[in-house]
Formats: structure tokens, C-alpha cells, sequence
């Protein structure tokens, strides 16, 4: 599965040849180490609610998209601007059942998506394969071409 996704990726690295280019691994693993609460190179499905709680600003259950935006700004911090519009863009993709909010039952199809193995715990293999696989199902190297 990682060399499907490397092979995935090679038209988009051919393409990213900018003076800022998008390094996804790098991305990868900046957002799984923020999803991984206690940092212990796993991402349990507490730990995704953790994160939706800290970002659920008006507390009703749901990661609208502006709370989503707040959630992705206050992580960025020196972060690549073409990172960050990237993870914006993620938002329709997580919401699963297209009622246009994102919610536990949407993170809950997510997680079984990730956690290959269905250990119960998403690895950072797991977790850059589930999210490459994601970008490229929702026209990531279109992305490219257009930036
Ligand atoms: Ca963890
Ligand atoms: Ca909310
Ligand atoms: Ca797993």
C-alpha cells in the first residue's frame, strides 16, 4: 500500500517543482503527531475526540467549517501557506454522510478507514496511506495543476 501511494504521489511531486513545494510526508506527519494526544506514535479514537472537543467551539456536537478553519489556523503556526490551504480543503471529505457537517459518526467511518489492521489504534504508516488515498480520491493532483 505505501508504494501504491509513492507511485500515486509521483505525477504530483513532478508537478510541485515551486519555490515552496508541497512536502507530504512532512504534512503527514505534522498532522498525525497533532492528533496524537499523548504521543505515543498511535492515534486511538479518544484521541480524535479529544482534538473535536478542543475545536467544537460552540459545543453542539459538530465541526462546522469555520470551526474547522479556527482548528487548522491554530495549528499553523510557520506552517507553508500551501499547507495550510490543503488541510482546508480536506474538510468536504470528512464529512462522510454529506450532511454537511462533520460529526462523531462521521469520524467514527473514518477511524475504521485508517486503522487498517483494525487493531484499534492508527499508526503513522496507517495513517500517511488513509490520507494520501483520500487526496487522490477527491482530485489532489488537480490541486497541483491548479497552483
Ligand atoms: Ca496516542
Ligand atoms: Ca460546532
Ligand atoms: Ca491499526
Amino acid at each position: 500500500m505505501q508504494i501504491v501511494a509513492l507511485i500515486l504521489l509521483l505525477p504530483a511531486l513532478a508537478l510541485s517543482q515551486t519555490p515552496e513545494p508541497i512536502d507530504i510526508n512532512d504534512l503527514l506527519t505534522t498532522v498525525f503527531q497533532i492528533l496524537d494526544d499523548n504521543s505515543d506514535n498511535h492515534i486511538a479514537r479518544h484521541e480524535i475526540d479529544i482534538f473535536f472537543q478542543q475545536h467544537d467551539e460552540n459545543f453542539d456536537g459538530l465541526i462546522e467549517k469555520n470551526e474547522f478553519i479556527d482548528a487548522v489556523n491554530a495549528h499553523s503556526t510557520g506552517t507553508n501557506p500551501a499547507h495550510v490551504q490543503l488541510i482546508y480543503n480536506i474538510y468536504p471529505f470528512l464529512d462522510i454522510d454529506s450532511d454537511n457537517f462533520v460529526d462523531h459518526h462521521d469520524l467514527d467511518q473514518l477511524y475504521l478507514r485508517a486503522d487498517a489492521d483494525k487493531n484499534g489504534q492508527v499508526t503513522l504508516p496507517e495513517f500517511e496511506v488513509f490520507l494520501t488515498q483520500l487526496l487522490f480520491a477527491h482530485g489532489f493532483d488537480k490541486y497541483y495543476e491548479e497552483n
